[in-house]
C-alpha cells in the first residue's frame, strides 16, 4: 500500500499513487474503476495497491504471471497519466481494455475488436508529437491479444481505431437539444469507407506515448455499440477483461522465448506454447 501523493515530494507518483513495486511489468488499463472487478475475476490473486481519483490499481497473478490493472478513467488526458506515471514505477507493457462502438456492418456487439493502429482524434498526444506521427500498436501485444482471442474461442475484429476527444460532437452524436458539429453528419460515413473498425477515446493516445517511449502497447475493446444498426449491449465486456488477462500472460511466454533465443523481439519461429 502507497501514501498519499499530494506531495510531490512523496515516492508515489502523483496521481495514481502508486510506487516502485507496486505494478507488474504489464499493465491492464480499462477507463472505468468499476470494471477492475470483472477484469480481476480471472486472475488468481488481487491486491489493490491504491485508489486515488479516476485512478484504482490492483495488483496480483494470473495462471502464474504478475498482472496490474489501473483504471484511467474517461478520455485521452487522463490515461497518458496513467502511462506516465506506470512507465516511471517500472511498467513497460499496456492493454487498454476497454468498450467501443463499432462502425462497420459485419461487427456484432459482443465481439472484440483489436487494435493494429490508431487515428489520432484526441489531442492529448498531439502535445507529444507532430500530427503525421502515427499511433500504432506494438506487434507483440497484437500477437498476443489475437492468440488469446483465439484461444477463447471469442469473435474478434482486428484494425484501426479511432479515438476521440468528445463523445458527442466529436463521434459525430447529436450535441445537447440537437446539436451538430460541423462535419459530424459525414465523419462516422467516412471513417467507415476507410475501414476503420470502431471509436473509442483512449487508445491512440496510449499507443503514441508507449511507441515514444519504447514500451509495448496495444488495445482491446469490447464492441457495446453498433453505429451501423444501432444494437447496444455490454455483455461482451468480461470477454475483452479476460483476452486481456490472458495476452499478458502470452507476453511474458514470448519474453521468455526471446530471452532463451537470445533475440530482443518475438517472432512466429519462436511459436508460444
Ligand atoms: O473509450 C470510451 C470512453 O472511455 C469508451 O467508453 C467511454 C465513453 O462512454
Amino acid at each position: 500500500m502507497t501514501g498519499d501523493s499530494e506531495d510531490p515530494n512523496d515516492d508515489v507518483q502523483y496521481h495514481i499513487e502508486v510506487g516502485e513495486g507496486d505494478v507488474a511489468d504489464a499493465v491492464l488499463l480499462p477507463g472505468n474503476p468499476e470494471r477492475i472487478e470483472k477484469i480481476t475475476q480471472f486472475w488468481d490473486s488481487a491486491d489493490e495497491m491504491a485508489s486515488h481519483r479516476e485512478y484504482r490499481t490492483v495488483t496480483g497473478d494470473y495462471e502464474g504471471t504478475p498482472i496490474s490493472v489501473t483504471s484511467t478513467g474517461i478520455g485521452s488526458p487522463s490515461a497518458a497519466i496513467a502511462v506516465e506515471e506506470l512507465a516511471r514505477v517500472g511498467a513497460d507493457t499496456f492493454l487498454r481494455v476497454g468498450s467501443c462502438g463499432a462502425i462497420q456492418p459485419d461487427m456484432e456487439v459482443g465481439d472484440l475488436v483489436i487494435s493494429t493502429g490508431g487515428v489520432r482524434q484526441e489531442g492529448t498526444s498531439d502535445a507529444y508529437v507532430r500530427e503525421d506521427y502515427p499511433a500504432v500498436a506494438d506487434y507483440e501485444v497484437v500477437s498476443a491479444l489475437v492468440a488469446a482471442a483465439e484461444r477463447l474461442d471469442y469473435d474478434y475484429h482486428t484494425g484501426v481505431t479511432m479515438s476521440a476527444d468528445s463523445f458527442y460532437a466529436g463521434q459525430g452524436r447529436p450535441g445537447f437539444e440537437g446539436f451538430e458539429a460541423a462535419g459530424s453528419d459525414e465523419l462516422v460515413e467516412n471513417l467507415k469507407d476507410a475501414n476503420v473498425k470502431n471509436i473509442e477515446m483512449e487508445a491512440s493516445a496510449i499507443m503514441t506515448l508507449a511507441n515514444i517511449y519504447g514500451l509495448r502497447a496495444g488495445a482491446v475493446c469490447s464492441v457495446f455499440a453498433n453505429r451501423e444498426t444501432g444494437e447496444f449491449l455490454t455483455e461482451g465486456e468480461n470477454r475483452a477483461a479476460e483476452t486481456a488477462s490472458l495476452a499478458v500472460k502470452l507476453l511474458a511466454q514470448m519474453d521468455e522465448k526471446k530471452a532463451e533465443a537470445d533475440v530482443d523481439r518475438w517472432h512466429p519461429g519462436l511459436s508460444l506454447e
